[in-house]
């Protein structure tokens, strides 16, 4: 059984200083995934040493492939080409990461074996349907729970699979790269259409590998010509992870952080904008682009921040920082209000509901509602919360203490290691009064 961690914050404090945050996490399961099917050797740096992006690398060596880590970010992908793969020994466990079990699922749809596919209590219960119905009408063969959970039981069809023109019913960089991914190994065109834009590093990092996939407005399709060509791939540092201390720097009085080399790709850089909006003070300085992403270094100082409401537009491109910014909201001068944003219910936990109730406990006015949250700006009060095993929930509270008027503990943290291992020590360096309790 893994240990229980719970993280306790002094209240008051400022951040300053500058940090180089963890590696992107979509981009390390990405460059896993793709150098794995390349054809030679493919050398990653910065990729994210953390549990989620570790899951992806275990389970390529389980099906045969040969990668080489050194623990300081460096790893060696001895690829076997599109279709090298061997079948895995095992079921594949892919802990908490829903990235890795999406993104494998149409991977494997169309491979020449089958396998199993399992992950942690929380992955256990996110919903799988939304990768196995697409693949179905593509032709695969994927058993879920009666309630379309994991364990996914694939039976591999390779050369059974055929391309589909899909509308996704909602906006999702994993169902679109799962799609992508399966159309890889499909007679004809695969066409997948997003309701509105997500991240796009499976795209970009194809088309880096030479492999021909195409991008029509908010379409996206491939199809099986073609082939992967070993790259080098630098991971500049996870924005989902910068955005904690994004909040940080902004809600505590005289903090200025400046945080290197942050990926800012446009379909991630949604957390800036809305911090924008509510009055932050954020530079990019320093932009270039690093093997087709654009990277920058962010400087951040306080500011008094109000509440807006959030336009719709920016929910996919900051869905994994709203935990942060409902810190920010509670911050802030007046009202924030969320909406649009139901997917948050399906994450690692259910981002709204957990939120709230913790918010509440520290007796802010947080009001979930079925798509969003109405959060109404004060003070922070101390308290004990529980973060449900919900990483993002953990470090957003323990950046709430930067503000809090009296100390929070928050319980439940171990899994802040499948993002941001480094978390604490960072977040400490900088000045947050985080200490943590493994029992
Ligand atoms: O991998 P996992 O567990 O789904 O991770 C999360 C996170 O907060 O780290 C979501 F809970 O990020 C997802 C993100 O929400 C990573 C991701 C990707 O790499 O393609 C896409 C988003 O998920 P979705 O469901 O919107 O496609």
């Amino acid at each position: 059984m893994t240990k229980k961690i719970t993280f306790k914050v002094q209240n008051g404090g400022l951040l300053r200083g500058e940090a180089r945050v963890a590696g992107d996490k979509s981009m390390s399961h990405r460059s896993i995934m793709l150098g794995s099917l390349a054809e030679g050797v493919t050398h990653v740096t910065g990729f994210l040493e953390a549990e989620d992006a570790l899951a992806t690398l275990q389970a390529f060596r389980d099906m045969g492939v040969e990668i080489e880590r050194t623990g300081d970010g460096c790893v060696t992908i001895h690829g076997v080409g599109k279709h090298g793969l061997k079948a895995p020994q095992a079921p594949l466990y892919l802990g908490n990461s829903g990235t890795s079990m999406r993104l494998l699922s149409g991977l494997l749809a169309g491979q020449a074996f089958n396998s199993v596919l399992t992950g942690d209590e929380s992955l256990s219960k996110r919903p799988m349907k939304r990768v196995t119905e697409p693949l179905a009408q593509m032709g695969a063969d994927i058993k879920t729970t009666e309630k379309g959970t994991a364990p996914l039981e694939i039976t591999g069809r390779a050369g059974q699979l055929t391309g589909i023109d899909y509308v996704m019913p909602m906006a999702s960089a994993q169902v679109k790269s799962c799609l992508l991914l399966a159309g890889m190994y499909a007679q004809g065109e695969t066409k997948v259409t997003e309701p509105a834009p997500t991240r796009d590093h499976t795209e970009r990092m194809l088309t880096g590998f030479g492999y021909p996939v195409s991008v029509n407005k908010n379409q996206a399709s491939i199809t099986a010509n073609g082939r992967l060509t070993a790259m080098t791939i630098d991971v500049p540092s996870d924005i989902s992870s910068a955005a904690f201390f994004l909040v940080g720097a902004s809600i505590a009085p005289n903090s200025d952080v400046l945080l290197k080399h942050v990926g800012i790709n446009p379909t991630r850089t949604g957390v800036i904008d809305i911090l924008r909006l509510m009055g932050a003070n954020i530079e990019i300085l320093n932009e270039h682009t690093v093997g087709g992403e654009p990277v920058a270094d962010l400087h951040v100082t306080s500011c008094q921040l109000k509440g807006i409401e959030i336009p719709e537009h920016l929910v996919p491109l900051a869905i994994d920082e709203f935990p942060v910014l409902f810190i920010a909201a509670a911050c802030a001068e007046g009202e924030t209000r969320l909406t649009g944003a139901e997917e948050l219910r399906v994450k690692e936990s259910d981002r709204i509901q957990v939120m709230a109730d913790g918010l509440q406990i520290l007796g802010v006015n947080a009001q979930p509602t079925s798509d969003g949250m109405i959060i109404q700006g004060g003070e922070i009060g101390g308290g004990t919360v529980e973060s449900h095993g919900d990483h993002r929930i953990a470090m957003a509270f323990a950046i709430a203490g930067l503000r809090a008027i009296a100390p929070i503990t928050i319980l439940d943290c171990a899994n802040v290691n499948t993002s941001f291992p480094e978390f604490k020590e960072l977040a400490t360096n900088l000045g947050l009064q985080l200490s943590s309790e493994e029992d």
